[in-house]
């Protein structure tokens, strides 16, 4: 393809998993340990709220010990030489995208290091652990805190941003996502409609790897600065 004026970039998990972070739908990922409709529902919330804070503390207390690794370096270099408009879409709530360097970056499924208030609605950084107990620093409620995470059935964050960039767009690259959940899934096809040139950078092909128009597969550590290089 021509050089691209403006590229929208998407991440998954498997752009963090050679740094230790646990994907979802692969063996062993954290689905086959847990059901996503205790932990990552609002029902679930609802039902076990300590049991939802006990998961999110346990991953953002790991986040302690992983450190980015070279396909986020790859992006973050990526970004500051590309003059041209560029968003880094990622699914991923760690934060390794900005610890390498990154910044034209949107957490369209929220961020482990916040807390949203469903009393006030306010956002908070919150490093350390959340519980039922935990009070709103900013309306001194109880209990109403939670991670500012996207759960299935709620809405994805800047989806407005999101459609914009991928309207104008003319390269899409899909990293280290399974294709497995909307409306992230059906960006590809977003952006082909709008005539971009799409790639999927994977370990292995993804459930949507047809509606690519070029693919490399492999770790996302080897092919992802080979693709920026
Ligand atoms: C490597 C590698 C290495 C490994 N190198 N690669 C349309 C049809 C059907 C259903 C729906 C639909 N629209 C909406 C739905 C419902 C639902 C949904 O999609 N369900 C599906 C299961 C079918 N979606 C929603 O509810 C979403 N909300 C919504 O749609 O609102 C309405 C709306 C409508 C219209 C427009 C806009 C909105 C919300 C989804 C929220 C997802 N939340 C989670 C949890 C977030 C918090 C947390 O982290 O705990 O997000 S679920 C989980 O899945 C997490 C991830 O971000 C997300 C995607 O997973 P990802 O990143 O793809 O990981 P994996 O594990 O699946 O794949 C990893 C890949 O990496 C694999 O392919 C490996 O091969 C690869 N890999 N190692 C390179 N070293």
């Amino acid at each position: 393809m021509n050089r691209p004026s403006s590229i929208v970039i998407l991440t998954g998990a498997g752009v963090s998993a050679e740094s230790g972070v646990d994907t979802f739908r692969d063996a062993g990922g954290i689905w086959s340990k847990v059901d996503y409709r205790d932990v990552a529902t609002p029902q679930g919330f609802a039902r076990d709220p300590r049991l939802v804070h006990d998961f999110y503390n346990q991953r953002r207390r790991a986040m302690a010990n992983v450190a980015p690794n070279a396909a986020h370096a790859a992006l973050a270099r990526l970004e500051q030489a590309f003059a041209g408009d560029l968003l880094l879409v990622t699914q991923n709530i760690d934060d390794l995208h900005e610890r390498a360097g990154s910044s034209r970056l949107i957490h369209m499924h929220g961020e482990l290091g916040q807390a949203l208030c469903t009393n006030c609605g306010n956002r908070l950084h919150w490093p350390g652990d959340m519980g039922v107990d935990t009070m709103c620093p900013a309306c001194h409620s109880t209990g109403t805190i939670r991670p500012d995470v996207v759960w299935f059935g709620e809405m994805p964050y800047h989806m407005g941003r999101i459609e914009q960039a991928l309207e104008r767009c003319d390269l899409f690259v899909s990293i280290g996502t399974s294709g497995s959940v909307y409306p992230a899934a059906g960006f590809v096809e977003e952006a082909r409609r709008h005539g971009a040139h799409t790639v999927e950078l994977n370990l292995e092909r993804s459930e949507g790897h047809s509606l690519f128009a070029e693919a490399e597969h492999g770790r996302a550590t080897e092919i992802v600065p080979a693709f920026v290089e």
